[in-house]
Formats: structure tokens, C-alpha cells, sequence
């Protein structure tokens, strides 16, 4: 997925944006993304780097009611997954991240779902007042949250970096993945590897 040329060297305005690194969405979770665990380490790894310059990092999480319209019993397509103050919804232990992160519930009312971050929230005011202009975006899912979340930002403006190796799939259809990975690319986004991140 990477390119040569696309490395990223962090500076001022820049923020790590971690998208829905919750329990139920890693193996054994309500709705589990294949492999979804293995992004930890290298999320794990940017959270360093971020922090090591003192740069910003927002992480979005799903946080439902119990009646969400997105759950199967509603008539939606997902299993009952993200129901707000369960262990599902909270993030994954293994993930490091720091007291000062910033959280960003997504999709809390009944009738509404909403696979961006910057979609019902104050994140996009959030990342004006911080003067972001560049985001590094990893989690998941690539086909869902993560591709909306992307959008969003390069809508506002923002110059976008996701990593291709901090991001999996929920692959209901096969290659969903690789086709939301395309897309972001062919709407602006640089599609990065960690190692492209340079402090
Ligand atoms: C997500 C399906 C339903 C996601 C959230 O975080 O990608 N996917 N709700
Ligand atoms: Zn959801």
C-alpha cells in the first residue's frame, strides 16, 4: 500500500486521530474485526511518537444506547455492539493512551448512526481550535469508521495520512478493506505505513 515518497515528518498542526480501538471490535468482541488486535502495537507506536512532540491525539469512539437503530433487533444490519458504558464499548486495554487524550463519543442517539467522527460531534471544532491542519489516522473499521472518518477530514481540509498497517477491515464483502483504502487514496488521502512517520 505504501508509495515511495509519501513519508510524513511530524510538526506543529499535526494530530493522531485513533479511530474505535473498542473491545468489541477486536476478536472475541460483538463485532469483531478479523486481526483487529494486530493494529494495537502499531498504533501503540504512533501514540510514542505523537506524544514524544507533544502533539495532539484524538481518539473516537462508538457509544450507543442500548436501542440503537444500527443493532439487528432494530432493524439495522450489526449485532448489539458499543452499548455506551459497557465493556464493549471501552477501549482496548492494551492500547497506551495517554491521560490527555482526547474522546470523541460518535452515534449516541437512538435514531441516528453515524460512521464519522467528525459527524454529530465537536471533533471538527475541536481540531479548528488546535489549529490541525494534517491528521494521521489509524483503527477501525477501514471499510466503515475508519473510510467516513477520512472523508470527513479531507472535507474540512485537512491533509490526511492513514496508516495501512494500523487499520482492518470488517470484509462483509470481500476486498471491502482494499475498495475503502482505493477510495480514500482517489479523494486525497496519502496511504502510509507506520514506518513513513518520521519524529
Ligand atoms: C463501525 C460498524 C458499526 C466502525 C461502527 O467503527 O467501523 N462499524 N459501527
Ligand atoms: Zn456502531
Amino acid at each position: 500500500m505504501s508509495r515511495a515518497g509519501q513519508a510524513v515528518t511530524l510538526r506543529e498542526g499535526d494530530a493522531l486521530i485513533l479511530v474505535d480501538v473498542q473491545n468489541d471490535f477486536l476478536p472475541g468482541g460483538a463485532l469483531a474485526v478479523d486481526q483487529g488486535d494486530c493494529i494495537i502495537p502499531v498504533l501503540n507506536q504512533a501514540i510514542a511518537l505523537f506524544s514524544k512532540q507533544r502533539l495532539p491525539i484524538y481518539a473516537t469512539r462508538d457509544w450507543h444506547p442500548p436501542n440503537h437503530c444500527s443493532f439487528a433487533d432494530q432493524g439495522g444490519p450489526w449485532p448489539v455492539h458499543c452499548v455506551a458504558d459497557t465493556p464493549g464499548a471501552a477501549f482496548a486495554p492494551a492500547l497506551k493512551l495517554p491521560r490527555d487524550t482526547v474522546i470523541i463519543s460518535k452515534a449516541q442517539l437512538p435514531d441516528y448512526d453515524a460512521y464519522s467522527g467528525f459527524e454529530g460531534t465537536d471533533l471538527p471544532k475541536k481540531l479548528d481550535d488546535a489549529l490541525i491542519t494534517r491528521v494521521v489516522v489509524g483503527g477501525l473499521a477501514t471499510d466503515y469508521c475508519v473510510l467516513f472518518t477520512v472523508l470527513s477530514a479531507l472535507l474540512q481540509g485537512m491533509e490526511v495520512y492513514v496508516l495501512a498497517d494500523g487499520v482492518r477491515a470488517v470484509n462483509i464483502k470481500a476486498h471491502a478493506g482494499e475498495l475503502a483504502l482505493q477510495r480514500m487514496r482517489t479523494a486525497g488521502a496519502h496511504i502510509i505505513r507506520l514506518e513513513d512517520v518520521k519524529s
